[in-house]
């Protein structure tokens, strides 16, 4: 693995200052911006999203699917744990974490997912607080036999739905205690995988009554600065190729007529979709979202981030459009044919990579190119940036971070993997 030295990261960032200063953009400056963007880790990687509701948990249906039985996946909350603190070394910058209501700590009680309380979510807090990092929170509307239907708050089943109610209630209420506990907003996502494989008729049956669980759900509110709700759409998934109940016009006018935060996954969208699009637009008439960063794939979303021009064109056009610190950004992917820790790295490190090359971009004089209809000149600018030395910038901010810069993360992964992963 390429090694560099502390000198020789400090020499090729000086260099690189010099030319980004040529075209007017402060590097110091750009590395601040990017200290106060928090990514929300995803728990699920590191057990390809089987949770610890009770032995042996694995993923069921919700139309997500883990492939690969690469070794060393956490069995437990412990092993978990050990394996965030794991990626939180080997990354720059502070980073938050994501909980799924399925990873509670039942160690102390079972508890079926309507009857979960801040109890659950007790350890993890204090585990949390001790690293100094906050959390968010995921209700779980599958892997569950009263979600095997394929339909859950939009069932017309009056049982299921009510079941399914009562969860996403507790949840908020745990996504509650959690900002409390921290000290700041626990964003809490919902998403349902409820839909269809074959041609459904009653559409506007199922999402009316996904409207009318929804509105029962927020009807209790709770303070902001605690926690906030997000709303995340799907275009399909596997078995609700038909049909998506949440569809994004769906949750887009919930969010917008309900006060509550979009979540956008890139990997829900028709694949020849642009979803760096979508920010400004959805910046005209709601003033924060969510994100979930991932890599679609042909007919998959969950692929490993990494850096590329999708992941790019998100992070531009939030610095472009000034809305950098009203962006609540989380990663969603999960590859089991991968070390699992080597994936939250290289995905986390893609996702800070985009917003830092979108960040070092002279965007005043872009935008002033192209208002003076210089289009030629603008477009070579944009190649020209390409090609600056934005690496030995990265470079540096992992040295200033004291974690490894370059890919001298990738023996530390391994050395992880040998003595500890590898065991399980
Ligand atoms: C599924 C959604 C959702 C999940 C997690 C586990 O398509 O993207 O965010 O991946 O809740
Ligand atoms: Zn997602």
């Amino acid at each position: 693995m390429l090694q560099l030295t502390q000198k020789e990261v400090e020499a090729d960032f000086r260099r690189a200052s010099d030319l980004y200063a040529r075209y007017g953009v402060d590097v110091e400056t750009s590395l601040k911006k990017l200290d106060a963007v928090q990514i929300s880790l995803h728990c699920w990687q590191a057990d390809d999203v089987g949770g610890f509701e009770h032995e042996g948990a694995s993923l069921q249906g919700g139309g997500l699917a883990v492939t690969g039985n690469y070794p060393g996946k956490a069995r437990n909350i412990d092993e978990l744990r050990r394996d965030i603190e794991k990626v939180l070394s080997l990354l720059p910058g502070r980073q938050r974490l994501n909980l799924h209501a399925s990873y509670g700590d039942f160690s102390g009680s079972k508890a079926d997912r309507d009857a979960i309380d801040v109890s659950h979510f007790r350890s993890w807090a204090d585990w949390a607080g001790e690293l100094k990092m906050s959390l968010d929170f995921n209700s779980t509307l599958f892997s569950h036999p009263l979600a095997a239907s394929g339909f859950t708050l939009s069932s017309k089943d009056k049982k299921i739905r009510k079941f399914w109610i009562e969860h996403v209630k507790r949840c908020r209420e745990i996504s509650e205690y959690l900002g409390k506990t921290q000290g700041n907003t626990c964003i809490h996502n919902l998403w349902i995988a409820d839909g269809a494989k074959d041609i459904p008729v009653d559409r506007f049956g199922h999402r009316k009554l996904l409207k009318q669980s929804l509105d029962e759900i927020y009807a209790v509110s709770f303070e902001p600065v605690y926690m906030k709700d997000a709303l995340e759409s799907k275009l399909f998934g596997i078995g609700s190729e038909a049909f998506v109940v949440g569809s994004h016009e769906f949750y887009l006018g919930y969010a917008l007529m309900n006060k509550k935060l979009i979540c956008i996954d890139n990997g829900h969208f028709h694949p020849t979709e642009v979803v760096g699009d979508k920010i400004s637009s959805i910046f005209q008439y709601t003033d924060e979202m969510l994100l979930h960063l991932t890599r679609g794939l042909r007919w998959d979303s969950d692929h490993v981030v990494v850096f590329n021009e999708e992941i790019l064109l998100i992070a531009q056009e939030i610095v472009r459009s000034a809305v950098l610190d009203k962006v609540y950004v989380g990663l969603d992917f999960f590859d089991a044919s991968i070390n699992r820790i080597g994936a939250y790295v290289t995905g986390t490190r893609a996702a800070q990579k985009a917003f830092l090359y979108a960040l070092l971009e002279p965007v005043e004089l872009l935008q002033q190119l192209e208002s003076e209809n210089r289009g030629f000149e603008k477009l070579a600018t944009l190649e020209e940036l390409k090609s600056m030395p934005f690496g030995a910038v990265w470079n540096y901010y992992c040295l200033i971070n004291n974690v490894p810069p370059a890919g001298m993360y990738i023996d530390e992964i391994n050395k992880y993997e040998k003595e500890i992963s590898s065991k399980r």
